[in-house]
């Protein structure tokens, strides 16, 4: 097994849905990668203990999405230097806005890169952590200007109805 590059991580398994999203992209790309949950405020010991072993693991990125008081990519990014990308995950009763003020309103000195709510923030932090990774990679490189070639396609042969 190759190490882990990308750790997937959210605050509970009720997130898989959202989440999921970030582990298709990083299965499509081939990149390894691990999914867990890592309650904040459920079991903080784990998520310390995960971030502190995080570098020496030699990971490259954390996912990490939670809904509602969305602590966990902020304070995942208290206790690493490694890169946090925050997904903020749609809550029951405000639709994810208060997961998007929570992780993106960091204070100054500790950063977390913040996505959109939802599918679409997931999809496109694997995809961020794919690019960063590419650096690194020209094969990999490649394959994601070829993932945007063929959304380019895709979008060129888009239509709509006929007016009537
Ligand atoms: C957060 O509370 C999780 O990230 C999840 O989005 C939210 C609700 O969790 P459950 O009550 O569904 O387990 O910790």
């Amino acid at each position: 097994m190759p190490p882990v590059q990308v750790g997937v991580v959210m605050g509970s398994s009720s997130d898989w849905t959202t989440m999921q999203h970030a582990v298709q992209i990083l299965q499509e790309f081939g990149i390894p990668h691990e999914a867990r949950v890592v309650s904040a405020h459920r079991m903080p010991d784990e998520m310390f203990a995960y971030a502190q072993e995080a570098a020496g693991r030699g990971l490259q990125a954390i996912i990490a999405g939670a809904g509602g008081a969305a602590h966990l990519p902020g304070m995942l990014a208290a206790k690493t230097t490694v890169p946090v990308l925050g997904v903020p995950v749609p809550s029951r009763h405000l639709m994810g806005v208060d997961s998007l003020h929570s992780i993106v309103q960091m204070p100054k000195g500790i950063p977390v890169a913040t996505f959109a709510i939802g599918e679409a923030g997931a999809a496109n932090a694997a995809l961020f952590a794919v690019a960063m990774l590419a650096g690194a990679s020209p094969e990999l490189r490649a394959r994601l200007d070829a993932f945007r070639a063929r959304q380019t396609d895709a979008a060129r042969t888009m239509t709509v109805p006929p007016s009537a």
